[in-house]
């Protein structure tokens, strides 16, 4: 069985971690393989908007392969670490919007990868968490940054170091998922959102979130100076001249084909 699955239907790919036996637990051949479904949509000018799921109904990802993980030194953790990493980082850096449809457990690492995305859309039985340090190790795919920056560093804080699990209510509640549905309309509200994002001019989508990936965490000034270099950029080009005509000609404007 393939460790990832990915199907394209207008526009839209799901792309599904397939390891339900393991409730969808990362070792490092779903994460090479993953990285390079993710890249496939990226390059796929038929793709934009990519949606990230876990196979079967009771995981997204219930973290690393633990029993992968149990045998590792130093040297193997770091580069399995470097892997996770570089993977979360191919999620974010994506040009086209990633969207997390969080359909059960997102422990440790599938956390992580769900914060990795741009948005975060859960079912009301999802479960997050970071329970690392209660396996005596810490969450390693970018946890303990990303998840500060979502929802601030007190909160954080206290999910980290009791590793308790986060209920979708809470989720929602503290600014970690967008919206929580129940189960059967996860995926209609995913490509609700998808559809919406397919509407708008996909150089001003990936300009957006650069921006906002490049801006935090730098002081405003520095911030309005990489917005205002990207704004300027997409200014002459045919996508900004469809978008402002349309306007003005009273029609939808028609980027994608
Ligand atoms: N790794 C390996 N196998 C797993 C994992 C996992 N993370 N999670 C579940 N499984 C397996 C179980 O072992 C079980 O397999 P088997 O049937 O062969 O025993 C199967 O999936 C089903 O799981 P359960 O029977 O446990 O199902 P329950 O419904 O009883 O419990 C839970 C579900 C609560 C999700 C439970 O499975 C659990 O606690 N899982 C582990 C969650 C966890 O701790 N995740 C964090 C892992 S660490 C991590 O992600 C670090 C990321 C950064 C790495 C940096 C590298 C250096």
């Amino acid at each position: 069985m393939p460790l990832i699955l990915k199907e394209i239907n207008k526009q839209i790919a799901w792309v599904t971690i397939n390891r339900p036996e393991v409730l969808n637990a990362m070792n490092e051949s779903v994460l090479t393989e993953l990285v390079s479904s993710i890249q496939s949509c990226i390059d796929d000018t038929s793709v934009g908007v990519i949606i990230l799921t876990g196979a079967g109904d009771k995981a997204f990802v219930a973290g690393a392969d633990i029993k992968n993980m149990q045998s590792m030194e130093p040297g193997d953790a770091l580069e399995f670490g470097k892997t996770g990493q570089q993977m979360t980082l191919t999620i974010e850096n994506s040009p086209k919007p990633v969207i997390a449809a969080v359909n059960g457990f997102a422990l440790g690492g599938g956390c992580e990868i769900s914060l990795a995305c741009h948005i975060r859309v859960a079912s009301e039985t999802a479960t997050f968490g970071q329970p690392e340090v209660q396996l005596g190790i810490l969450p390693g795919w970018g946890g303990t940054q990303r998840l500060p920056r979502l929802v601030g560093t007190g909160i954080a804080n206290e999910i980290i170091t009791t590793g308790r699990m986060v209920s979708a209510s809470e989720a929602k509640e503290i600014g970690l998922v967008n919206h929580v549905v129940p189960a059967e309309l996860l995926n209609e509200k995913c490509e609700k959102i998808a559809n919406q994002i397919l509407k708008n001019g996909p150089n001003a989508i990936a300009k957006s979130l650069e921006c906002i990936r490049e801006g935090v965490g730098r002081s405003t000034k520095e911030g309005l100076i990489i917005e205002v270099e990207n704004f300027s950029k997409l200014f002459g080009t045919d996508e900004s001249r469809e978008g402002l005509t349309a306007f003005i000609e009273k029609r939808s404007p028609n980027f994608r084909n």
